[in-house]
């Protein structure tokens, strides 16, 4: 039987056509879904990152084992789905100006829609303009934004003083998070909320809005 720590490995290695194949295999064996992602898939971008930072892995092969993850994101999402849930709110999600940076973004979009949220995924590099026209348009209830450089994380700021100045500031609540966010730096721009992980967003979501 496949281990979410032989899943880590492959991630770590980049081998995506086997991290697509050990997923398929994990869930047939009837592992729990979140399971494989949480500590499987993102327990081996978790050493990823170790390794990047102390130079033992470059960005080609940072880039390969995103995309095996991906791979691996997209196959065990549908398990986790709830598709016939009726919407509960509407989430727009992007990463800010600037900033490239995806996986834990869109991990946080799919935990958002397995509890019944409509996202709204805006993608990568997005200006403060973009998110405030996106929100004009759409009237989401929540904009949630990520950021994973020191340097991008202050267009959050950006956004949300741009929201105050069209207006929009208590038609939405924002809510952020990334790396090098924190529940301070939150505070200190006036967001609504923070949480560290894709999970604990849903959860904090569905408490701003004020569902059960
Ligand atoms: C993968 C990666 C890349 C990939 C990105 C591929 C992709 N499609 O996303 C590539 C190779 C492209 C890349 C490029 C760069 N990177 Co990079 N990258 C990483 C790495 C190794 C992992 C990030 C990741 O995916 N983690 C896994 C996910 C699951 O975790 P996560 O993103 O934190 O998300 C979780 C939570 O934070 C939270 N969350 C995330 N978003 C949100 C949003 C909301 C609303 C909420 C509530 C929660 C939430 O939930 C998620 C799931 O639990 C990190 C190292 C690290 N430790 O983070 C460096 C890192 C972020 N990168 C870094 C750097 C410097 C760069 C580059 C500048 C490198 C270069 N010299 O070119 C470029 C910048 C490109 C750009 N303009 O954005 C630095 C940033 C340093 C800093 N303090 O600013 C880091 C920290 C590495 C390091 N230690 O030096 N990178």
């Amino acid at each position: 039987m496949a281990t979410v720590e032989e899943l880590s490995k492959l991630v770590i290695n980049g081998k995506k056509g086997k991290v697509k194949t050990m997923c398929q295999e994990m869930l047939k064996e009837g592992v729990e879904p979140l399971d494989i992602i949480n500590k499987g898939l993102i327990g081996g971008m978790v050493e990823v990152g170790v390794r990047f930072k102390a130079n033992k892995m470059f960005i080609p092969e940072v880039l390969m084992s995103a995309e095996a993850m991906s791979a691996g994101t997209e196959i065990v999402k549908p398990a986790i789905n709830s598709d016939d849930l009726p919407s509960i709110g509407t989430v727009l999600i992007g990463t800010v100006k600037g900033d490239l940076h995806d996986i834990g973004k869109n991990l946080v979009a799919m935990m958002l829609e397995s509890v019944g949220f409509t996202v709204l995924n805006a993608g990568i590099d997005i200006a403060p303009e973009a998110f405030v026209s996106r929100i004009k348009e759409e009237k989401p209830q929540v904009l949630a934004m990520s950021a994973l450089l020191t340097t991008t994380m202050l267009h959050m700021k950006d956004t949300i003083e741009l929201l105050k100045e069209e207006g929009l500031r208590n038609d939405v609540k924002v809510i952020i998070g990334g790396a090098p966010v924190s529940q301070d730096f939150a505070d200190e721009i006036g967001a609504d909320g923070f949480s560290p992980d894709a999970a604990s967003a849903a959860d904090l979501c569905k408490k701003l809005l004020g569902i059960a």
